[in-house]
């Protein structure tokens, strides 16, 4: 399928205000007063359409390949619009992890405005806040798909993918205590399984799944298929993440690094402990995970002269070379496309935000 980014964009942003004014009918047929209506809206505003919305445009996009359309604009338009309602789903998950794990990472920006919990007012009812973002999922799954065969099978893979979520957000938690820094702790297999958990399954494995549900292309075979290429694909998404944690630019990535001061099992440290001296081990003993912008600085130091940029970009195009003969042995027979993974790796090669 031919790629027109920005109108691809446009086109998909345009359908986000009829869904805020859908799932708000719900708090008016509840009788909210319009002071939380208006909350509610302002959550779903901020929260949701900011990002760079990879996820809700592959659903479009992987919908477009499997049915062999030419471009977005053959798809239509009440095609174009579930694969679209699909797509803001996974949006509205992302803004729910998102609203949540930065109160747990204590971070200061996000796609870069304040993160939600730092705007006046909101605090703590961000948890509050997290709930019902993830809540509108579910609102506009069963208005759009509860009369279709396969709505069990979207409802079943949001919660079985939210829950993996949760499941390397935990793990990501607990190896990054704040009071007790024990590098012994982590290891690469380590922040393998949190990546793995807390980010591929749900931004890079779903998005195709749920596009393979709308379409009957979902034989188990090409869901596995599918799930042997975009899991490592994924993983090699979060390793770019935290790369450019620490190395990227905080006006090129929208948000203020915090791995090192939150002692985060990050590839960067986990990289930089296997192959540093022992005096270099030292200083990151001493250093990592500590709320302080001097001890940060240091570590920053250090992994540049260790060099871990370059690393990451030899680790980079290993990884691309593997997951492109991946790629290119996908079997096509029952009507899978090996361009579905084409086209997300191409979104995310080299990318700097
Ligand atoms: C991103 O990790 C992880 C998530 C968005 C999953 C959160 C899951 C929850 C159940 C809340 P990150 O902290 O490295 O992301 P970022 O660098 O964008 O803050
Ligand atoms: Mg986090
Ligand atoms: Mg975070
Ligand atoms: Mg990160």
């Amino acid at each position: 399928m031919k790629a027109d980014k920005a109108g691809s964009r446009s086109k998909f942003l345009s359908v986000f205000p009829d869904l805020v004014d859908e799932t708000i009918e719900v708090l008016k047929s509840y009788g909210m007063p319009q002071d939380a209506i208006q909350w509610f809206k302002q959550n779903l505003d901020y929260n949701t359409p900011s990002g760079k919305l990879n996820r809700g445009l592959s659903v479009v996009d992987t919908y477009g390949i499997l049915k062999g359309y030419q471009t977005v604009e053959d798809i239509p338009v009440e095609e174009y619009k579930r694969a679209a309602v699909l797509g803001w789903c996974i949006e509205l998950l992302q803004a729910y992890f998102l609203v949540a794990d930065d109160m747990m990472d204590q971070s200061i920006t996000r796609r870069g405005s304040p993160c939600w919990y730092k705007v006046e007012g909101v605090k703590e009812i961000a948890i509050n806040d997290a709930f019902m973002l993830e809540g509108a999922i579910y609102i506009l799954l069963k208005k759009y798909f509860s009369n279709e065969s396969y709505y069990v099978k979207l409802m079943g893979i949001f919660h079985d993918v939210t829950f993996k979520t949760e499941c390397g957000q935990l793990l990501d938690l607990i190896t990054a205590p704040e009071d007790s820094v024990d590098l012994n702790k982590f290891s690469l297999d380590k922040q393998m399984f949190i990546i793995t958990y807390k980010t591929a399954f749900y931004s890079f494995y779903l998005p195709v799944a749920l596009a393979m549900f709308m379409t009957g292309i979902d034989n188990e075979k090409d869901l596995s298929q599918a799930r042997e290429v975009l899991i490592p694909l994924g993983q090699y998404f979060q390793i770019q993440d935290d790369y450019l944690d620490c190395f990227g630019k905080p006006e090129d990535i929208g948000k203020i690094g915090t791995d090192i001061q939150d002692n985060k099992c990050s590839w960067v440290v986990n990289t930089a402990l296997n192959v540093c001296t022992p005096e270099q081990r030292k200083v990151l003993d001493e250093n990592y995970g500590r709320k302080d912008a001097v001890k940060e600085k240091k570590c920053k130091d250090l992994f540049y002269a260790l060099k871990i940029d370059d690393l990451y970009h030899q680790y980079e195009e290993n990884e691309v070379a593997i997951l492109k003969e991946k790629i290119a042995r996908v079997d096509e027979t029952r009507g899978f496309k090996g361009e579905v993974l084409t086209a997300f790796l191409s979104k995310i090669y080299k990318r700097k935000k």
